[in-house]
């Protein structure tokens, strides 16, 4: 058997190797672009790289208004609150717990619903269930950036009169039915955080092709001001920076070097793992462009013997930090799970799912030999999961 830390080797890994790690594009470029905005002095409000940012993102997502923000949570945030929802939204429990709180903190009831087993985004059928009257919108997640059934969630909107949102947090670069993330639903948003495909240090946009939406999304993210000293409307700070916006525009530079990678990576991680029983990759699917950016395992219990939480366990001990996202669920989570005590049991598949996957790390900052030390890691843990089992077990008895 391979050495493993649990028995006393050296972790397979002397750093830690993380899932997130930032994609860094080229550092001269952003560099030069941040001596430039010192030189401009001007650093924030709309600077001209905030600009700029905003027409390259809304160009490549086909849509015609981006409003950038300081980070996709504020961004849900302020378009929840300029589309004027209120009383209940529906949403999936399965995601970060983000979308939940961007409800939440505005005294919006989340009514958490299940997901389809097989893209992990909002079931519609069990959407159309939870639609009561104080419904008013819907907020769909394109998780790890598998899009939703924007058709099937769309039609339910439209004959229910609600608003449809998409947390579009992963999915930056992705397509439905060829037509790139951005311009579904009312309106959608991204994230630009230091974990995702495309990142900005910390940032999030608004997109959408409702202009008066957009107008709104603009006066509330810097306080509801129209021209100096006139404030025509309630609003708060969600404004982007300049330096962000740098990283931003540098990043989108090498997005598809950003692509390549993630996508060589995905490749050499599902060569590695088709012949590890029990262990399951997500699939991306071949007729739609995706980033990539999630290697998402879903581990069968029972076939692996070891089960989710200890490989986690073993990883974590090797130096890899993998990541149970999204265990377990918003609705475990506070205060959701107080509220709602019994949400569990109107979503099974998310229960099921919440148990069983976690992400292992990819991007630019590993490689090859990484990925196959990943692998070989898994490889060993299911091969001989009694063994190490019992060796967990051993390692928790008090001494
Ligand atoms: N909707 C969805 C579906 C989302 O997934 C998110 C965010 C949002 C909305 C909200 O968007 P933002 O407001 O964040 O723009 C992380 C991120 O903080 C969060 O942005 C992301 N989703 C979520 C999936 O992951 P944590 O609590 O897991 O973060 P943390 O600190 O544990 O870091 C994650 C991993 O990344 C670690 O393994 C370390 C690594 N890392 C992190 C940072 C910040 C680095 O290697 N370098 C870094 O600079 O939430």
């Amino acid at each position: 058997m391979k050495d493993l830390a649990i028995f006393g080797s050296p972790p397979a890994f002397r750093e830690k190797i993380h899932v997130g790690r930032p994609n860094i594009g080229n550092r001269e470029r952003l560099l030069s672009r941040i001596n430039e905005i010192l030189d401009r002095r001007w650093l924030t409000n709309n600077g001209i790289y905030v600009q700029e940012f905003e027409r390259e993102i809304a160009r490549l997502a086909g849509v015609r208004h981006c409003i950038a923000a300081c980070n996709g949570t504020i961004a849900l945030e302020i378009v929840i609150r300029a589309l004027g929802l209120e009383g209940e939204v529906i949403v999936p429990s399965f995601t970060f717990v983000a979308t939940a709180h961007a409800l939440q903190w505005q005294e919006i009831t989340p009514v958490f619903c299940d997901i389809d087993p097989k893209t992990f985004t909002l079931s519609p059928d069990r959407v159309e269930e939870l639609v009561t009257p104080a419904t008013t919108g819907i907020i769909g997640v394109h998780l790890w950036g598998r899009t939703c059934d924007v058709d099937a969630l769309g039609e339910i909107a439209e004959r229910k009169g609600l608003k449809l949102l998409f947390d579009a947090a992963h999915a930056f670069g992705c397509s439905r039915g060829g037509r790139m993330v951005g311009s579904f639903g009312n309106a959608e948003i991204l994230s630009f955080h230091a974990t995702k495909f495309l990142n900005a240090f910390e940032g999030g946009a608004v997109l959408t092709n409702d202009d008066a939406l957009a107008a709104k999304v603009r006066l509330m993210k810097n306080f509801g001001f129209s021209g100096y000293d006139n404030v025509i409307h309630v609003g708060t700070n969600g404004k982007m920076s300049e330096v962000s916006a740098a990283m931003g525009l540098t990043g989108l530079e090498s997005m598809d070097e950003f692509i390549a990678v993630n996508r060589r990576n995905y490749e050499r991680y599902r060569l590695e793992l088709a012949s590890i029983p029990g262990i399951r990759l997500m699939p991306y699917p071949e007729e739609e462009r995706s980033n990539y950016q999630y290697v998402v395992l879903e581990i069968d219990d029972e076939r692996t013997e070891i089960g989710r939480d200890r490989l986690v366990e073993v990883l974590h001990a090797e130096n890899v930090i993998a990541r149970r996202y999204f265990h377990p669920g918003c609705h475990r989570m506070e205060p959701y799970r107080t509220r709602f005590p019994g949400a569990g049991k109107l979503l099974p598949v998310t229960e099921r799912l919440a148990g069983r996957v976690m992400s292992l790390p990819t991007g630019t900052s590993i490689g090859g030999e990484e990925i196959q030390a990943i692998c070989s890691i898994l490889r060993t843990v299911v091969e001989n999961g009694p063994e190490v089992r019992a060796r967990l077990e051993a390692s928790r008895a008090p001494r």
